[in-house]
């Protein structure tokens, strides 16, 4: 059972970055308040010489009055005494986009095919989280394979966001969209 608590959340044990490089295809997202990231989102993750993680990730985004485009935005990785938790600082390549802080927690990963990320932005009076973002990354476009579908689903209870998600699709609606994703 699982108290929901944030501080008792368990995250990915012995988590190595340089084998989570690489790009990875959200599948599934648990929104924040005022959601930024709509679909066709992508997350391209980078570790350099210094072991210092970086990340480029581009998706379809809805600002202010409901204007659709295509976001391309860049973070850092700031490190913590637990490899799997990580202080992300994000912002877009233009201006008019998103930007700020948010925790990046790796919950579980098998590195090649699945991955579930985790981010609480603000904890409640109860330890709870009160407002977060969580995203079920594939290195498939085609969404998760069929053996991973249950150790996700687990994991989406254990972090206590299970009902929690839709569905984020890879299916560019626009040319625009298309040529973006070639
Ligand atoms: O989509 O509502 C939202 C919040 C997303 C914050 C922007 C994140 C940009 C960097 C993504 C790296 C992978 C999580």
């Amino acid at each position: 059972a699982q108290d929901c608590q944030v501080a008792n959340i368990p995250v990915m044990q012995n988590f190595d970055k340089s084998r989570f490089a690489g790009k990875w295809y959200a599948v599934a997202k648990k929104d924040p308040v005022g959601l930024f990231l709509l679909d066709n989102v992508a997350a391209t993750y980078v570790i350099d010489e210094s072991g210092k993680m970086t990340a480029n990730a581009y998706g379809r985004v809805i600002i202010l009055n409901n204007w659709e485009m295509c976001a391309n935005m860049f973070a850092t990785f700031e490190d913590t005494p637990d490899p799997a938790k990580f202080k992300m600082t994000y912002w877009g390549a233009a201006s008019y986009l998103q930007s700020g802080n948010d925790e990046h927690w790796v919950i579980d990963t098998d590195y090649d095919n699945y991955a579930i990320h985790y981010s609480c932005r603000e904890v409640d009076m109860d330890g709870t989280c009160l407002d977060g973002y969580s995203f079920i990354f594939s290195r498939h476009p085609t969404g998760l394979r069929p053996e991973d579908q249950k150790i996700v689903t687990d994991k989406k209870k254990e972090i206590c966001l299970l009902g929690k998600y839709r569905r984020v699709s890879h299916t560019g609606k626009s040319l625009y969209l298309f040529i973006w994703k070639w």
